[in-house]
C-alpha cells in the first residue's frame, strides 16, 4: 500500500505513478521513456497546466543511486504537494500555469528494487558486463562530462564504476536522450540524492568555476535559506568539485555543459547520524523543507524567463 510517509517499493510507486496520472489528467500526464535493464519501464510524470504551446520547464529526477531511499520519498511528495497546493499556493500554480515539471520518481528502478529485496547498501544499476562477475556501474559516473577522468572507476567491481562507454548504461542513455531531445524547453535540471546536505551545482569534473558560478551561488544560498527557515537544517552550497571531491560522469555536471543554466544535485538529511537509513520518521520532514529549496529554484528559473 502506497504512502508518503514510507520507503515504497517500485510496484508500489508504479501504481501509485499510474493511479496519480489517471485522476489528474488536467495537470498530469505520463509517459516512458524506455525501458530498464531488467525491463521496468521508466515513467516520466509531467506535471503542468495545459497551454496548448510547448512551455519553458524543469526536470526533476530522484533514485539515481539505489540506496539512497529518501531520494524516490522527495519525487513523491513534490507531486502530491504540487497537485495539493495547485489553485491555492500562489508561488506553485505560477510555476505550473506558466512551466512544465518532469518528475522521474526513480531512475535506477534494477538498483532501487535490489535495494528493497537483497542488498539496502546497493547503490549501481544491474547491468551485466561479459567478463565480469561484477554486476552494475554507477549511473552517476557514466554520463558524458569529463567521463572516467577523476572520482571514477573503470573498475566493474567498483562502487564508482563509470561503465564500459559514457551512456553504457540504458537507464543513463534514456534520461540523456530525453533531456537531449527537449533540451530547447528544459531550463533546469533537479537531482536528487542522500545524504550530506549540501546543494551542488557544476562543476564536479573540474575545479574550473562554472560560467555562471555567481548565479548558480546566489540562486542555491536562497534556496538553502528557504529550506534551513522551516526546521533549522543547515546545508552547504557550492560547486561538487571543492565542496566534496572530484567526480566526472555526473548529471549535474552533463546537464549544464549541454546547456541547461540552473543545474543542481542536492544531497538531502542526514549529514551522517543514519546515513542513507534515514528512519521513516523524518521522511515527512525532509520533504517539506526540500519543497521549500525546489520552489525558491523553480521561481528563480520562473521569473529569469
Ligand atoms: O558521488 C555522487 O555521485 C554524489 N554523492 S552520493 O553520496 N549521493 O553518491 C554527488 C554528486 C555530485 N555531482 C557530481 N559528481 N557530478
Ligand atoms: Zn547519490
Ligand atoms: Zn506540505
Amino acid at each position: 500500500l502506497h504512502s508518503y510517509t514510507k520507503y515504497n517499493t517500485w510496484d508500489t510507486i508504479l501504481s501509485w505513478i499510474n493511479s496519480i496520472a489517471s485522476s489528474n489528467p488536467s495537470l498530469v500526464s505520463k509517459q516512458v521513456i524506455g525501458n530498464t535493464f531488467e525491463g521496468r519501464p521508466m515513467t516520466l510524470l509531467k506535471l503542468g497546466k495545459s497551454s496548448g504551446t510547448t512551455k519553458p520547464s524543469i526536470f526533476l529526477d530522484c533514485g539515481i543511486h539505489a540506496r539512497e531511499w529518501i531520494s524516490p520519498a522527495f519525487c513523491q511528495w513534490f507531486v502530491k504537494e504540487a497537485l495539493e497546493t495547485y489553485g491555492s499556493d500562489s508561488q506553485m500554480t505560477s510555476l505550473l500555469d506558466q512551466m512544465d515539471v518532469y518528475v522521474l520518481p526513480v531512475i535506477n528502478i534494477d538498483g532501487y528494487e535490489y535495494s528493497h529485496t537483497t542488498n539496502r547498501m546497493w547503490r549501481k544499476t544491474r547491468s551485466k558486463l561479459s567478463g565480469s562477475s561484477c554486476l552494475g556501474a554507477d549511473p552517476n559516473r557514466n554520463f558524458d562530462a569529463g567521463w572516467c577522468t577523476v572520482g571514477a572507476s573503470s573498475n566493474p567491481c567498483s562502487e564508482t564504476f563509470c561503465g564500459s562507454t559514457p551512456e553504457s548504461e540504458i537507464e543513463v542513455k534514456h534520461v540523456a536522450d530525453f533531456i537531449r531531445k527537449n533540451k530547447s524547453s528544459i531550463k533546469a535540471y533537479l537531482t536528487i540524492h542522500s545524504y550530506s546536505q549540501l546543494l551542488l551545482f557544476p562543476y564536479s569534473y573540474s575545479y574550473n568555476l562554472a560560467a555562471d558560478h555567481s548565479e548558480l551561488m546566489s540562486v542555491a544560498q536562497g534556496a538553502s535559506a528557504a529550506l534551513t527557515s522551516l526546521y533549522g537544517t543547515r546545508y552547504t552550497s557550492g560547486p561538487g568539485a571543492s565542496t566534496i571531491y572530484l567526480a566526472a560522469g555526473g548529471s549535474d555536471d552533463w546537464a549544464y555543459d549541454l546547456g541547461v543554466k540552473y543545474s543542481y544535485t542536492f544531497e538531502l538529511r542526514d549529514t551522517g547520524y543514519h546515513g542513507f537509513l534515514l528512519p521513516e520518521s523524518q521522511i515527512k520532514p525532509t520533504c517539506e523543507e526540500t519543497m521549500l529549496a525546489v520552489k525558491y529554484i523553480a521561481a528563480h528559473v520562473v521569473f529569469s524567463q
